[in-house]
């Protein structure tokens, strides 16, 4: 079964990110994970546009840029600007007004359109926008931090994600506490792609090709 791998770059050292990227590339990620902070939208600062900028201009990995700032239409071009077609980006709806209008700029610019949902967003919530997006970034955590607890209750709205997926036309990514476990139970229920953060990838002392390469090997 194929699933996507991809590195939450939050969690990566940044005093050799060139490295790091090239590391996680030559080890077999799919994509790089950027999670813009505003300190608004959420109470912290991760990553920024030039961040953004700089593993844009190191790799030829798709980015998956996770937008958790307050209205991200007035900013939505600064982001779209620097990157290709085939990238990513996910707004959080609670964050906008008119969040369909920031996804239409999004496809407009020929990236793909996806939504974050919080572990306290409803499906109901989102549901047109579910016609107009192609990815669901759920969220198992609050936004914000990386290295915070899996909350249990995020799985039955996962359950309701995945039946809808197929008439809707989306796919579901997972974000937050991504453990092997977590994989092993998801990927064969349809969710396409995992976020890799403290849990598995990161600061655990070990090469990213050989951990990656035991998650490829899960027994699904
Ligand atoms: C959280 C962010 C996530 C984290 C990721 C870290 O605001 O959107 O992408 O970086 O969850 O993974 P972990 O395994 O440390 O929770
Ligand atoms: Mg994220």
């Amino acid at each position: 079964m194929k699933f996507e791998l991809t590195a939450s770059m939050m969690c990566a050292d940044f005093g050799n990110l060139a490295r790091e990227v090239k590391s996680l590339e030559e080890g077999g990620i799919d994509s790089f994970h950027i999670d813009i902070m505003d300190g608004r939208y959420v109470s912290n600062f991760a990553m920024s546009l030039n961040d953004m900028r700089y593993i844009a201009g190191v790799t030829e990995k798709p980015l998956d840029v996770h937008l958790m700032i307050e209205h991200p239409n007035t900013r939505i071009g600064l982001f779209l600007d620097s990157l290709r077609p085939g990238d990513t980006v996910y707004i959080h709806p609670e964050a906008e007004y008119h969040p369909s209008a920031t996804l239409q700029a999004i496809i407009d610019a020929g990236m793909i359109p996806g939504i974050a949902i919080n572990p306290g967003t409803s499906v109901e919530s989102v549901m047109e926008m579910l016609r107009i997006i192609r990815k669901v970034l759920v969220m198992s955590v609050n936004p914000g931090n990386a290295g915070q607890m899996f909350l249990p209750y995020v799985g039955k709205k996962i359950t309701r994600l995945l039946a809808l997926k197929e008439d809707m036309e989306f796919e579901l990514y997972w974000d937050g506490a991504c453990s092997a476990d977590k994989i092993l139970e998801y990927a064969p229920r349809g969710v396409k792609g995992f976020v890799l953060g403290t849990t598995l990838l990161f600061g655990k002392g070990r090469p990213y090709g050989e951990i990656l390469k035991d998650i490829r090997n899960l027994k699904l």
